[in-house]
């Protein structure tokens, strides 16, 4: 049995992020990963992610995204690399929908710069949209992507530099919870641990059985369609853009290499049984709404994706993460649950996930993302 003081249980955008935390800390630490670095199976791939502070989902997520922002830096000085790219986010939809009402509420509590943009503005300055005339149109500058494979391989190389040890390819068998320390048996070996943090993705229920946490796991799809003219190009100053259509939301990124443009549906996904056994197939069906989408709003895309990706969502019932101890033995903390809209947290989660495994709390203001929400007494 191999024995150290810290295990962080999956080594994704969560995961690699708390590894990082705890090992530039001085912790002895160890990370278990059932796959490689930044791999493709679970929900941190596919090239980028949006990162935005006009945060309609709630504002009480903005403090955590100002230091989410703020370590994203820090992690691109420490290593050298370029995580971030603040190329802007164009969001549109109807002026009384939760998105736009949201984005203005967010702006107007915490004082994040957003721009109303005219139709006719917006005919200029985001050339190859179609926007619905009824839409209200903003635009963050300070938004912008992260390549997300490369946050999570940093965290990694970072963490294993400040002398974290790292395990892949190594699936997880048990979990046993006990006083005073947590075993992990793998089909390669037995760990045992004062304390654990699980980061676990699409697999969080299978480890944190007795939680009986309320997650369900979704499919979703992310397209790269051909571009027709370079007018979404990031070279030439284009941003990103998500849409509130009444059949959905969309969101995309401008153009990386001037040929292809990735894009996605928001909503909706089916049910996932067993993360381990996704259909990574494009079906017919996958095509439905996107296929509308593009349609009606990007004249400049072809219809067709020439390359697609699977990943999944892991929803919580009122969308929003859950960051907790373990009820039943603090020794354990976990993050579950992101949603689909977790990964540009990263940074502050392993931060979070950090202080509360070796201090039973955090500065940071996560009450609202307790599990006890969910609790019925
Ligand atoms: O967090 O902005 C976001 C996002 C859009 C779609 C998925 N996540």
């Amino acid at each position: 049995t191999i024995h150290v003081d810290y295990l962080v249980l999956g080594l994704g955008g969560m995961g690699s992020s708390a590894l990082y935390h705890l090992a530039r800390r001085g912790l002895n630490v160890l990370g278990i990963e059932q796959f490689g670095v930044a791999h493709d199976r679970g929900s941190s791939h596919g090239e980028t992610r949006i990162i935005r502070k006009a945060y309609f989902e709630h504002p009480n997520y903005i403090p955590l995204l100002e230091r989410a922002y703020e370590l994203w830096r820090e992690l691109e000085q420490a290593s050298g690399k370029l995580l971030f790219n603040p190329c802007g986010l164009m969001v549109a939809g109807p002026p009384d929908g939760q998105v736009i009402r949201g984005v203005y509420e967010a702006a107007r509590l915490y004082d994040v710069a957003v721009e109303k943009v005219s139709s006719e503005d917006a005919v200029e300055r985001f050339p190859g949209f179609q926007i619905p005339h009824d839409f209200e149109v903003t635009y963050e500058s300070e938004a912008g992507l992260l390549y997300v494979e490369e946050c999570v391989r940093t965290h990694i190389e970072c963490a294993i530099e400040q002398g974290a040890q790292v395990c892949l390819d190594e699936k997880i068998h048990s979990v046993s919870i006990h006083d005073d320390s947590i075993e992990v048996t793998t089909d390669v070996q037995e760990y045992s641990a004062s304390a654990v943090i699980v980061t676990a993705g699409a697999w969080s229920s299978t480890y944190l059985q007795d939680l009986n946490l309320p997650l369900e796991v979704v499919r979703k799809l992310l397209f790269w369609n051909p571009v027709k003219q370079p007018v979404y190009d990031l070279d030439a100053g284009r941003g990103g853009f998500f849409f509130d259509m009444p059949y959905g939301e969309f969101y995309g990124f401008p153009s990386l290499d001037g040929e292809t443009l990735k894009l996605a549906e928001h909503t909706g996904g089916e049910t996932v049984v067993d993360p381990g056994n996704l259909n990574r197939d494009l079906l017919e069906t996958d095509m439905h709404s996107i296929s509308r989408f593009i349609s009606e709003v990007m004249s400049e895309l072809e219809s067709m994706p020439t390359r697609h990706g699977t990943c999944m969502y892991t929803r919580t019932p009122d969308g929003h993460f859950i960051i907790d101890r373990h009820a039943l033995n603090h020794r354990v903390v976990y993050g579950a649950g992101f949603s689909g809209h977790g990964f540009k947290f990263a940074s502050v989660i392993g931060e979070i996930l950090a202080d509360l495994v070796t201090q039973g709390t955090t500065k940071h203001p996560i009450n609202f993302l307790s599990a006890s929400r969910f609790s019925s007494a």
